[in-house]
């Protein structure tokens, strides 16, 4: 296979569902998932549950998976999680993923018992290729781009709560969940160190179609936004829904206020969680608006969707930045040396679009 960054990203997010879906699926790993612990669990010794190891793992995964087909992007890949446990007594273990898939099982057997490393073991070294009739023709990309001047957030579980409860409720709205195993998304985005802005993202919901009792097919969206390069492509040509109202998507927790001035804008509400869900709904044109007024959100959360609105016209701007310079402020993922832990948090919140327009009266009406 041709090495498309793209395609090999699509791959290793699907990887990533897998990995995800065995957790759910396996008696013994949704066990430990929801932590009923049975006393026999080696991870005693360890401070972290186990809702963090699979993150880990699914994020190591990738790393690995990418970083050996591109040496040049490896060390600009990161995550939400360390890699690295520590156990009460301060020994440390690294959850590495091995040559082999008996590497892989030793390394997790410190922390789990044997079948339950051997399962996802052979989860990580089982060759995925994801072959899709939704995901479009993904073009070549160019021969000439810097793969050294990029780096990679991925989010391996975002909507964690909703993954290990897995109870769904929905809203008024067809097809949004408020809460339930369609919020989960795996979210991989790629960014230009340079200029700070996403490039190229792919956002999976692994859980949702279901097929039947625990077996599921993931939906995938990805775009691709090189505009310098002339090159802006997508599997999200969504048209734009025949309704007259406008729908904004919001975390229940969003301030009331807030919300007061959107309705006064005609607005209709829906709340759900996943912040990578959400930002799917405005891909999809399922809302017109995803707002944040709080600093909740990661650079893991929104490089992938934002590399995906860029690509369709749209984008993600910073919401207090935006208000402040009454004029749209995309979110940045530039690299700056100080305060590099405070960067990691879209700490001015967010508002995600596909029409840019629509910022206009969003910004006069939400300015104090
Ligand atoms: C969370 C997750 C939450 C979201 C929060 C994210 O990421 O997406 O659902 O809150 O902003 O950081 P809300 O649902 O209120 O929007 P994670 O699950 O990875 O911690
Ligand atoms: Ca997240």
């Amino acid at each position: 296979m041709e090495t498309n960054l793209v395609q090999h990203l699509i791959n290793a997010t699907e990887k990533a569902a897998n990995i995800a879906r065995l957790c759910r699926s396996n008696e013994v790993l949704l066990k430990l998932l929801v932590q009923e612990k049975t006393g026999s669990e080696a991870n005693e010794r360890f401070e972290h549950d186990f809702k963090t190891l699979a993150d880990v793992l699914i994020q190591e995964t990738i790393k690995h998976d990418i970083g050996e087909l591109f040496p040049a992007l490896r060390e600009a890949i990161k995550g939400e999680e360390s890699p690295t446990f520590t156990s009460k007594e301060g020994e440390t273990l690294t959850i590495t993923v091995g040559a082999t898939i008996e590497e892989t099982a030793r390394c997790l057997e410190a922390i789990l018992n044997a079948e339950a490393a051997e399962a996802l073991a052979n989860e990580v070294h089982n060759n995925v290729v994801y072959e899709e009739e939704l995901l479009g023709e993904i073009p070549t990309l160019p021969a000439d781009l810097d793969y050294s001047n990029m780096g990679i957030w991925i989010d391996p579980i975002d909507g964690t709560a909703e993954y290990i409860s897995g109870d769904s409720i929905f809203t008024n709205f067809p097809g949004i969940t408020s809460t339930g195993l369609d919020c989960v998304t795996v979210l991989v985005g790629v960014y230009d160190r340079t200029t700070g802005v996403p490039v190229i993202g792919v956002v999976s919901q692994p859980f949702h179609n279901k097929l039947g009792e625990n077996v599921y097919r993931s939906l995938v969206f990805w775009g691709i936004s090189l505009p310098d390069f002339d090159l802006c492509a997508n599997n999200c040509q969504f048209e734009y829904p025949t309704r007259d109202n406008r729908i904004g998507i919001f975390s229940s927790s969003e301030n009331g206020d807030i919300l007061q001035r959107i309705m006064d804008l005609g607005y209709e509400f829906a709340f759900a969680a996943g912040a990578g869900h959400k930002a799917v709904k405005v891909i999809t044109w399922e809302v017109d608006l995803y707002l944040l007024s709080k600093g909740s959100t990661f650079k893991w959360d929104t490089c992938a969707p934002q590399a995906i609105l860029r690509s369709l016209g749209g984008d993600i701007f910073s919401y207090r930045e935006s208000i402040n310079e009454c004029k749209p402020m995309p979110l940045s993922y530039k690299e700056l040396d100080n305060d590099l832990e405070n960067k990691k948090c879209n700490k001015d919140g967010l508002i995600a679009v596909r029409d840019v327009s629509l910022l206009e009266d969003l910004l006069k009406k939400l300015a104090v």
